[in-house]
């Protein structure tokens, strides 16, 4: 028998950070979450596939229209022809109060009840699966305590959306520890709600299992995605393994300016690695947020003007294929540890105070954006943030103090003709 496990569909969720993308195919971008969705139905079907668990968030939020349901019941309804059962529950951002509008579902289909733990008996599977869907968002009780107990005559799996690690990524709904799973006595729980694959518990008895989301949506959900493949033989799991199936794959590309010599070097770094994760990505559309860190002599020009070598980037990734640098963040710091500021210790450390109490009072941050609204229109796209958002804001203040330190330290600490001149004098920070 083989069952497929995932978790965390988020069918029409839109995928964030993809604006001014020069090139990029926004289509298939715009509808990564159901061709996932489409590509999962597909393998069930590849596979013969017998059951199919959706561990919650099968839906990102409410339906804009009937059209996400209808997409929905046309997919399941071609798991007829490989007579693949679904059992389903309802997660955080699908409970029943999230989603107001229903289309009634396949026979073949089964959404766990939300306000008391159900079971589903496959008898000629000889499985049961026990589970319970979300009433409402925030869901604090340990839904995994009650329940019920193992069928000693079944192979248990039990279908739950929980934060069972403790996750400070994820809500801390339905709490639950492994431990307590482990001791539940089924032979394979069935997890959503954390978006990273992750094995908790790897067998015999039991499996604790992640799939993580089915596709990436944004820049720090990295790496292959997909769902998870249960070979059982004889009420036995004899082997549990990861499918991919995302469309479009996010990858972070770091690259060290410390070992660079000049900007070009620097480039070459960062191509090596658009280059390793585009193949890592094996044909799919690639978008990569660039990070360039490390010490580096050129820490203040790179900081006092980044837009050259963020285009000088793009053009690589261009030049490469189908790979499109999200976002490109430097992250570089001065070799000695202080950027050169002409022996300005008092400003520089007033700067430092200043920006890390901004970055620990979120309130502080909401008040100093009041005293600069008449400067958010401008100050918009360089912060590329909501001016407004001191939450967004404040994940960002590290590198406005480079960018900040970097524009006082310009003066004082550029070398001219660092970067690509060659012999000839440049201005300052043109890299
Ligand atoms: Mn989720």
């Amino acid at each position: 028998m083989r069952v497929v496990h995932a978790a965390d569909l988020h069918i029409d969720s839109p995928l964030r950070g993809l604006r001014r993308l020069e090139g990029a195919p926004v289509e298939d971008i715009r509808l990564a979450t159901r061709r996932a969705f489409r590509a999962l139905i597909q393998l069930c079907l590849d596979q013969e596939a017998e059951l199919l668990l959706l561990a919650g968030d099968v839906f990102d939020g409410d339906w804009r229209d009937f059209n996400t349901g209808l997409f929905f019941v046309r997919e399941l309804s071609r798991l007829r022809e490989s007579a693949t059962r679904v059992v389903m529950i309802r997660g955080n951002h699908d409970a029943e109060s999230v989603i107001s509008r229903s289309v009634p579902l396949p026979e073949h289909v089964t959404i766990l009840a939300a306000d008391a733990p159900e079971t589903v008996i496959f008898e000629d599977l000889g499985v049961a699966v026990h589970g319970q869907s979300y009433s409402e968002r925030s869901v604090e009780a340990n839904l995994a305590k009650a329940y019920p107990s193992r069928r000693s005559d079944l192979l248990n799996i039990g279908l739950l959306h929980t934060n069972a690690t403790g996750s400070s990524d994820h809500a801390n709904y339905a709490p639950c520890t492994v431990g307590q799973l482990v001791d539940h006595g089924y032979e394979y729980w069935a997890l959503g709600h954390v978006h990273r694959r992750e094995v908790l518990s790897a067998g015999p008895a039991p499996w604790v299992v992640y799939p993580g989301n089915l596709q990436g949506r944004h820049a720090r959900e990295t790496g292959p995605k997909g769902c998870v493949l249960i070979d059982v033989d004889d009420l036995v799991i004899t082997k549990v393994e990861p499918r991919d199936v995302d469309v479009v794959r996010w990858e972070t590309v770091r690259a060290s300016a410390s070992g660079a010599a000049d900007v070009d070097e620097l480039l070459q770094e960062v191509r090596r690695g658009l280059s390793d994760a585009l193949a890592a990505a094996d044909g799919r559309p690639l978008l990569t947020r660039v990070i360039i860190d490390g010490p580096t002599p050129m820490h203040e020009a790179l900081a006092a003007n980044p837009e050259p070598v963020e285009a000088k980037i793009r053009a690589i990734a261009a030049d490469l294929g189908p790979v499109w640098p999200e976002k490109v963040r430097f992250a570089t710091h001065h070799p000695e540890g202080e950027p050169a500021l002409g022996g300005n210790v008092e400003l520089l450390t007033a700067l430092r105070a200043e920006l890390f109490r901004l970055k620990e009072d979120p309130e502080a941050l909401r008040a100093y954006l009041g005293d600069l609204e008449p400067l958010a229109a401008s100050v918009a796209p360089l912060l590329d943030a909501r001016p407004d958002d001191p939450y967004a804001l404040r994940e960002r203040i590290d590198e406005i103090e480079s960018l900040l330190l970097g524009k006082l330290g310009a003066g004082q600490a550029l070398s001219p003709g660092k970067g690509e001149g060659k012999g000839k004098t440049t201005p300052k920070g043109s890299l």
